[in-house]
């Protein structure tokens, strides 16, 4: 027994960026740029290690059903990665019909390790605010007859997870197969049953309409994404978003911010309904970066909900912010360990107004009609306890870590 489920996490890593790299080249870019950003910061930044955050990468999946995101909290536990929080996208402000959670290394010598985390989100099929019953049962009927995962995966990660590791010849196999479950499909696609999805939701085609799932970004960090903006603009790819999440200011890093662009183009094969395979094109897969600041408290999430429904968060700022972690520390706004300032707690979660920002910038599809206004959103109340009992495993509550991370 070699090769611990820390090990497979890094292993996993690695891997999944290796073969994002070679099927996305604008993200081989990105990941080259965040690696000079990095460098060029030169010194250890409190916030990360250059060797941690250099390493570091978030993923997002999107699955179907109650039964795929119990097969990939199966498979995620194998590599020491467990479900944190509940985000509920349908109540953004441009609702997506999905919610999701973030599996991720919860320990603060796993996280030093390798924090690989996938924010990983599940389509709402029962809130009939987006699904009318006869659509609903089809796209049920669909999502059962398909299978993401190989059983035999899916046991091999159970029985990984119960001994806490495998030996290495079994490492390799496993790992190889994990990343193959999310590599983009070349089967040809039913062009009218896509379609018909997409006038729902392009979210819901891009989960629904196919028999497999896949990566749909994977996401360095960077120790300044103000730097790394303007290196990539300057590099002649165009960056779909402003930065998201906190505005720049010269006080300490909260939270997290994020930009992404668009994705090419890829080729995919269509069947029309006379069974003619063509070829198309679908963007679906894309690019993102991000830079992590330190956790807040639930009173400093507050204040940071409330900065950002200012009209201009940025001049609004230090109203609600202190400038140094020694005020922020003193004013219990965020997590410092052992209450010291020059040891700030990152924030290893999301922001659900990027998410769903996310979730609406990178799909083919314009916007979509989305949700019918509706009081009743059918027979399923999605909340973390529905998600804890659905993946059978505790799902954490974020601030719970962060205590712990803060008083350890
Ligand atoms: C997930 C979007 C959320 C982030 O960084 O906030 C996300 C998705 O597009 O499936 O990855
Ligand atoms: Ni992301």
């Amino acid at each position: 027994m070699n090769v611990t489920t820390t090990d497979l996490r890094s292993r996993f890593a690695a891997a999944l960026s290796a073969m994002y790299g070679a099927e996305v080249p604008a993200y081989t870019t990105l990941v080259e740029v965040s690696t000079e950003v990095n460098r060029d910061h030169r010194r250890d930044d409190a916030l990360g290690s250059i060797e941690r955050v250099t390493a570091e990468r978030h993923g997002a999946i999107r699955v179907g059903s109650p039964r795929e995101l119990a097969d990939v909290a199966a498979l995620f536990a194998a590599f020491g990665m467990h479900p944190v929080g509940f985000y509920d996208l349908r109540e953004a402000a441009h609702p997506v019909p999905v919610v999701s959670t973030a599996f991720r290394p919860i320990d603060t010598d796993e996280l030093a390790h390798n924090p690989f985390r996938v924010f990983t989100s599940m389509l709402a099929t029962a809130d009939s605010s987006f699904f009318e019953p006869e659509l609903r049962a089809r796209v049920d009927r669909f999502l059962d007859a398909r299978e993401l995962f190989d059983p035999a995966l899916i046991a091999m990660a159970r029985n990984i997870t119960a001994d806490g590791g495998c030996r290495p010849e079994v490492a390799d196999q496993f790992v190889g197969r994990a990343v193959d479950a999310f590599a983009l499909s070349r089967d040809p696609i039913d062009a009218g049953w896509y379609d018909e999805l997409a006038q729902v939701s392009a979210v819901a085609a891009d989960i629904a309409g196919v028999r497999s799932t896949h990566v749909n970004h994977l996401t360095p960090r960077v120790l300044d994404i103000d730097e790394l903006y303007r290196r990539m603009v300057a590099r002649g790819v165009a960056m779909t978003r402003a930065i998201q999440g906190p505005p720049r200011t010269g006080g300490p890093a909260v939270l997290l911010r994020q930009t992404s662009f668009r994705a090419l183009a890829e080729p995919r094969r269509f069947r029309d309904a006379g069974g003619a395979v063509t070829e198309g094109t679908l963007r679906v897969r894309f690019g993102e970066v991000e830079a992590r600041g330190v956790a807040l408290t639930r009173a400093g999430r507050e204040r940071y909900d409330l900065a950002m429904s200012e009209d201009d968060p940025a001049s609004a700022w230090t109203e609600h912010f202190p400038s140094s972690h020694a005020e922020l520390a003193a004013a219990g706004l965020a997590y410092y360990r052992g209450g010291d300032p020059t040891k700030p707690v990152v924030y290893e979660d999301f922001l659900p107004v990027s998410a769903a920002g996310i979730f609406r910038s990178n799909l083919d599809a314009e916007p979509t009609p989305g949700r019918r206004p509706s009081d009743v959103t059918g027979d399923v109340a999605y909340d973390l306890t529905w998600l804890a009992g659905a993946i059978g495993q505790h799902v954490h509550d974020p601030y719970d870590l962060y205590e712990k991370a803060a008083t350890e």
